[in-house]
């Protein structure tokens, strides 16, 4: 029976903004993550096209309340330990530890919050895996300083990283930089707090801004190193392998080149230098980044320890402009796949295709990975007890991880854990929906905000806590 080696760590993840609620509580700032609403303008929002930097009464801001997390943390915990977590990976809101992002000292307040949450994974022996930057930017440093655009955000950063790395350390381990990294190229203002003014370049902006994190994710692993040298620092990325459409040369040419859209953070933060081909790309595009002189060595000498993705589905494009049916995927554009069956959301379900970004992630990098998201999105119909029976759930995760073993066990893929996503209830990134859910714990609330925020747990619970237990032989 094919099963994970000893000490895999089997665990699940969310972030602040999608589960802790508690948004103005505990002197926390407000950021991005705050302003962007559910509804029809959330797109707009997200992507930095509509200019909202403050709340209004006409519409829904689901992180406000979200899970409320920020006051239920002892007993989701609890629930996550009787599943036997291993690992548990949250992330720290930027803006409780500095509300505005430009202090000089921390609000003592907010790094008590993960004092006692990071102690309480502890206590169960959960290992936490701590995200720095899950898509949330203080919006001041968005409205002094255009955010990522601008390189001042780089100390700011640190200046955060220095807060809770003394203060976490000996306790917190693993770390990721930025959250899926890439995706600051597709959704600017939720992934980075980049919004465009009239008339900007705006590829030109998103590579200088993706160029100051590159340098802020390195400077941060140094700065890790230097304050314990155990800590391990991981990038992370919105992955999933892009498939030709059809064996045609340019079909497979095209496939390659949506690939390094993505792989060209990793590269960087793996690899510690520009690739070629994005050095051209910035050539025949126009796109001339501000790098400073010292930069190219901070890049070189500080790569990270490991490398970590989200897959929820693999892509596939094609080089012919009539192939054009387009899947709804993971605010990366994809074709439809006809060989694959779509979650009711339209994400493309493809476990294979896990086996397969393992491993071009494994032959491209040689560093130990970390599966820190992947799930299934579903509508989940409690029967009258509270009860969801999510066989759909228990399928999509069985089959990705008899993939993730194949590729360890049959592949020799160096792998670190696993931690699916949304392991409870929580906001959609992407949608801002409640409805959307993937966890194996159910929370009572609607997408209008309304519900008794109730945990329940679903038959999913049951299923993972087998498979932990079995170390992945039990699915
Ligand atoms: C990733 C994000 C997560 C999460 C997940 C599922 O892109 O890192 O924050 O939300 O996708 O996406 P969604 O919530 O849109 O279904």
């Amino acid at each position: 029976m094919k099963k994970m080696p000893d000490g895999f760590l089997w665990g699940g993840a969310t972030a602040a903004n999608q589960c802790e609620g508690g948004y103005l509580e505990g002197g926390r700032g407000l950021a991005n993550v705050d302003v962007i609403p559910a509804g029809p303008d959330r797109f707009a929002v997200a992507t930095g096209k509509l200019k909202m930097f403050t709340c209004d009464d006409e519409h829904y801001y689901p992180s406000h309340e979200a899970i409320d997390m920020y006051h239920t943390y002892k007993e989701d915990i609890k629930l996550l330990a009787d599943m036997g977590f291993k690992c548990y990976r949250f992330s720290v809101a930027w803006s409780r530890i500095f509300p505005k992002g430009d202090e000089t000292e921390p609000n003592e307040e907010g790094l008590k919050f993960y004092d006692c949450l990071i102690d309480e994974c502890l206590k169960y022996g959960i290992e936490p895996l701590v995200t720095i930057v899950h898509f949330d930017c203080p919006m001041h440093l968005i409205e002094h300083y255009g955010s990522w655009r601008n390189r001042k955000m780089i100390d700011f950063y640190l200046n955060y990283c220095k807060a809770i790395f003394n203060r976490y350390k000996g306790k917190v381990k693993y770390w990721l930089t930025f959250n899926e990294i890439n995706i600051l190229m597709h959704m600017p203002f939720m992934g980075a707090g980049i919004c465009f003014e009239e008339g900007e370049n705006e590829i030109q902006v998103k590579y200088q801004a993706a160029h100051h994190e590159l340098v802020a994710s390195a400077l941060a692993t140094k700065l890790a190193h230097e304050i314990d040298p155990n800590m391990m620092i991981g990038c992370m990325l919105a992955a999933g392998n892009t498939y030709a459409n059809t064996c045609a040369p340019a079909d497979v040419w095209k496939s390659i080149e949506k690939d390094r859209e993505n792989y060209f953070f990793i590269d960087v933060q793996s690899r510690g230098e520009y690739p070629n081909y994005a050095k051209k790309f910035f050539e025949r595009e126009g796109i001339s980044l501000e790098i400073a002189p010292e930069d190219e060595t901070i890049l070189k000498e500080n790569t990270v320890d490991f490398i970590s993705f989200s897959y929820y589905a693999s892509r596939l494009t094609s080089a012919d402009p009539n192939v054009t049916a387009a899947a709804d995927g993971n605010m990366i554009g994809s074709i439809r796949n006809p060989y694959l069956k779509a979650s009711e959301w339209g994400w493309q379900i493809d476990p294979l295709g896990l086996r397969i970004t393992l491993n071009s992630m494994y032959d491209r990098y040689q560093k130990p990975l970390f599966v820190v998201e992947n799930g299934l999105g579903a509508v989940d119909v409690p029967d009258e007890n509270g009860y969801v029976e999510d066989d759909y759930r228990i399928e999509y995760m069985r089959d990705h991880i008899a993939a993730m073993i194949d590729a360890v066990v049959l592949d020799g893929v160096e792998l670190l854990g696993y931690t699916m996503w949304g392991c409870i209830d929580l906001v959609s990134a992407s949608t801002g929906e409640m409805k959307k859910r993937y966890g194996f714990v159910y929370v009572d609330k609607d997408n209008d905000g309304n519900g008794t925020l109730k945990r329940t747990k679903k038959k999913s619970f049951d299923w993972y806590k087998k498979v932990i237990e079995s170390n992945g032989a039990c699915l």
